[in-house]
């Protein structure tokens, strides 16, 4: 069997010919190192940088990026007598010189790939000298830039001409923190006879069946394959095939297989396949891994509005109700399973039911998809290409090659990947963003997207879809964001437009749409500490990276929501806001399945302290985004749309396999509770359908739109309330709030709050008073004669008084009452 010697202890670090004005050179000679890891995190673990997610440290900290590296460990090696000893990587971040000994075993220019190297006769009994050389990321994607001629890319930084995280070089909400460092596993594998090289599994099903076919390649010491069998097996079945050349085919099938299925229709259940290496009596290499059987179809078929992009499981259309995924830290070798467990189940917790790992980032760890395969979320796999032109020349085509092949292998048994995208808005800025004139007639990634990645997605993952690109509309003659055909981003709304736009649009499939709030108080204040704090002081500046970001936060409040006039306020609304906004697109595309067949939200996560997009903050803090991904996604849900003539209609939305009989009632209210009208309903929607019913002219039409409302109470979900008017046109009356708050027991504490008047925006921010306290609503409206209960989920209990008054608790009816004082006290 192979042995495997881990690598990972006794490292040293330390920075090889500083310039002498270079921070580099004031550093000891040696830093005790962490692998995995990365040399920012040394630094900081030894004191000598402060935290570069803190306040304006990331300024002073490029030097790190423009620095060589050098890491060393010793290995003491005694000869089992293996025929073979392979030094093996599991990633190097990025440009790497590796020697052993002081000779060079190779060098390394990519972050995304794995290498191994054959050490037999270079080991030496006793203490042996390793070390990896890392120049610098920046410098030598700068030479190649300088080598093949600059190329256009959203970004002004050289991230398209080396494979490393494109992120790293900083992005609209990330920092400009380029790493270096040997960021994953590193081992010693010493075997003899043959190693399974590579496996390739397909898992597929055929009626009841399940189908394992696997594709093994091997290495060998030796030509003389006789005696030498591979062994494959699952569910109970197992078939042996005697090697006779250097690659086995074999096929299992399993019969009345359990089915892999997405969250919310069905169980997960879970096979271990297992190949091994037999030479006569001894076993010499086996691999293993969880698989599930699914199928997994896109249906891009024309239709009469133009043509789908639906995710087909099982035989079965699925709307996707997505998130995409960033890096969750600048650093990920800091990642831990625990981690990336309590992000995914918060994505669970929105009633998530995809993930979209976007191509400016990094192909997780397999925790990630161990995780979402248990936990039956959805993946969607970008290959690493993100809004840039990219070069399909040497030194970086064979860097691609070798990447996808390694990622593809190593992700094509998870059973929740579902696509293969080939990029990020590359085709997009193709289109529209004046590259053509730039590029002339050179490469720009195009052969990427669509001939080499596909070609390797088909060869070792045929039961997953490949895409060329998001968003892209499957041909180069139709604009990759045309609304008809295929997936699309919308980006207008955010930069340009207000949210109410997401109405104008009926697209088939929306991979990408956006909006900004600050990160939670807690996460705020633990990392920026400017004082006087305000939108604009240095620290919340330097952590808001989108072009205009705090314009465009303001812009796109002030149709809506009363002005702030305080930190506090500003902090408030800018966030519930972002909730809005996208809780507004959400339901509007849900209500138009099946034309429109998924939503994923930009973004689910943040990789640092930062006002972005997301709904869980650089702290894992859910911001009341979250809130909103949580009702707005809930796999049955009332909402109440606009139709084209004016009118008012009651859209039930039925996500899950099971039919639904919606009873209740619809009511026109007034701020003060009095019933005005009342329509009732019933009604039955098929599973995976909607079913749309018409207000009642006296219930949709108002007296006074600034003092009235329209409220839906029905079974089996979340009540929903429509406006006439923007909060900030209402005549919202002073909240008057009785507040009652609970014991804390068990990590729970309930608040419950009553009014005698409408209040909107209801919210609390148990996280002023404990860093991880946190609601389980946000965003609510209270209705009087309506007692409302949220349940605070908080470490340690919390002061009644301070839980039951600001700032923990706000509404829009407090911002606006303020106001008003204010302007009568002048
Ligand atoms: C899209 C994404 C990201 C970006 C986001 C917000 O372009 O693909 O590149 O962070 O918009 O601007």
């Amino acid at each position: 069997m192979t042995t495997v010697s881990s690598l990972t202890a006794g490292w040293t670090l330390r920075a090889t010919d500083p310039a002498p004005d270079s921070p580099a050179a004031a550093l000891p000679k040696e830093i005790p190192a962490t692998v995995p890891g990365t040399v920012h995190t040394d630094l900081l673990a030894a004191g000598l940088i402060d935290d570069p997610y803190l306040d304006l440290n990331e300024l002073k900290d490029e030097w790190i990026g423009r620095t060589r590296w050098s890491y060393r460990t010793t290995i003491e090696w005694t000869d089992a007598g293996a025929e073979r000893t392979d030094l093996v990587f599991d990633g190097l971040d990025t440009v790497a010189t590796v020697r052993l000994n002081g000779d060079e075993l190779g060098r390394t220019f990519n972050q995304h790939r794995t290498y191994r190297f054959d050490v037999t006769d270079r080991l030496r009994a006793g203490a042996n000298d390793l070390e990896v050389v890392f120049d610098s990321a920046w410098e030598y994607a700068e030479q190649v830039t300088a080598d093949l001629g600059d190329l256009p890319n959203a970004y002004p930084t050289p991230f398209g001409f080396i494979r490393k995280m494109a992120a790293n070089f900083g992005w609209d909400w990330g920092p400009h923190l380029v790493t270096a460092g040997i960021w994953k596993d590193v081992r010693l594998e010493s075997w003899s006879g043959a190693r399974l090289a590579e496996v390739r599994p397909a898992l597929s099903l055929d009626g009841d069946e399940g189908v394992a076919r696997v594709t093994a390649l091997l290495e060998t010491t030796d030509a003389d394959a006789t005696g030498r069998v591979i062994s494959v097996s699952i569910g109970g079945q197992q078939v042996e095939v005697p090697v006779s050349g250097e690659s086995v085919d074999a096929e299992l099938r399993i019969p009345d297989a359990a089915v892999w299925w997405p969250r919310g229709m069905g169980e997960q259940p879970l096979y271990t396949l297992t190949v091994s290496v037999h030479d006569g009596e001894s076993t010499t290499d086996s691999w293993s891994r969880r698989v599930g059987f699914r199928t997994v179809e896109l249906d891009t078929s024309d239709d009469e509005v133009g043509s789908k992009f639906t995710f087909v499981i099982n035989g079965i259309p699925l709307f996707i109700r997505g998130a995409n995924w960033i890096p969750d830290d600048c650093f990920p070798s800091r990642l831990t399973e625990e981690r990336y467990r309590a992000r995914i189940e918060q994505a669970v917790g929105a009633n998530l039911n995809l993930l979209r790992v976007w191509g400016g980032g990094i192909y997780e760890r397999d925790e990630f998809y161990d995780i979402c395969d248990e936990l039956g979320v959805l993946t969607w796999q970008d290959f690493l290409f993100a809004c840039a032109a990219y070069p399909e020349e040497e030194p970086i085509r064979s860097e691609v090659v070798a990447e996808a092949r390694d990622n593809v292998l190593r992700l094509s048994t998870h059973p929740s990947l579902v696509l293969w995208n080939g990029c990020n808005e590359n085709i997009w800025g193709w289109f529209d963003w004046n590259w053509q004139e730039q590029i002339g007639d050179r490469t720009w990634g195009l052969g990427y997207y669509t001939e080499l990645l596909p070609e390797v997605v088909a060869e070792l993952d045929p039961t997953t879809p490949y895409w060329p690109g998001s968003p892209f509309s499957g041909s180069m003659d139709v604009h990759p964001n045309d609304f008809d055909r295929g997936n699309v981003h919308i980006w207008d709304v955010w930069n340009r437009v207000d949210y109410t736009t997401y109405a104008d649009y009926e697209p088939r499939f929306v991979s990408e749409f956006g909006f900004q709030g600050p990160p939670t108080w807690s996460t705020l204040t633990r990392a920026i500490h400017d004082d006087p704090l305000t939108p604009e002081s240095p620290g919340m500046l330097l952590h808001q990276k989108a072009a205009d970001g705090n314009a465009k936060l303001a812009r796109g409040m002030e149709p809506h929501l009363p002005e702030p006039q305080s930190m506090d306020d500003w902090h408030f609304l800018t966030q519930l806001n972002q909730s809005r906004a996208i809780v507004f697109a959400i339901e509007r595309y849900r209500a138009q399945r099946p034309h429109c067949m998924g939503t994923i939200v930009w973004q689910l996560n943040d990789c640092w302290p930062v006002t972005s997009w997301a709904a869980v903050d650089g702290d894992g803090h859910r911001k009341p985004l979250w809130h909103g991904l949580r009702r707005s996604n809930a796999e049955r849900l009332v909402t109440v749309q606009p139709m084209p003539d004016g009118s008012l209609m009651l859209v039930a939305v039925n996500d899950s396999i099971e039919e639904w009989t919606v009873e209740g009632r619809i009511r026109r209210l007034a701020f003060d509770g009095r019933a005005l009208a009342e329509q009732a309903v019933s009604v039955t929607v098929p599973a995976l359908d909607s079913v749309g019913v018409p207000l009642d002219a006296d219930v949709s039409t108002p007296a006074d739109l600034r003092r009235e409302f329209v409220r839906v109470d029905v079974s089996g979900a979340t009540s929903a309330t429509r406006m006439f008017a923007d909060d900030k046109e209402l005549a919202l009356e002073p909240a008057n709030l009785r507040i009652e708050v609970g014991p804390w027991q068990d990590g729970r504490q309930a608040v419950e709050v009553r009014s005698d008047t409408l209040v909107r925006g209801f919210s609390l921010f148990p996280d002023r008073l404990v860093a991880d306290a946190w609601p389980d609503d946000s965003d609510v409206d209270l209705i009087p004669g309506e007692p409302t209960t949220i349940i605070v989920l908080s470490p340690e209990p919390l002061d009644a008084a301070a839980l039951g008054s600001f700032p923990v608790v706000r509404s829009v009816n407090d911002v606006m009452t303020a106001a008003a004082d204010r302007e009568g006290a002048r």
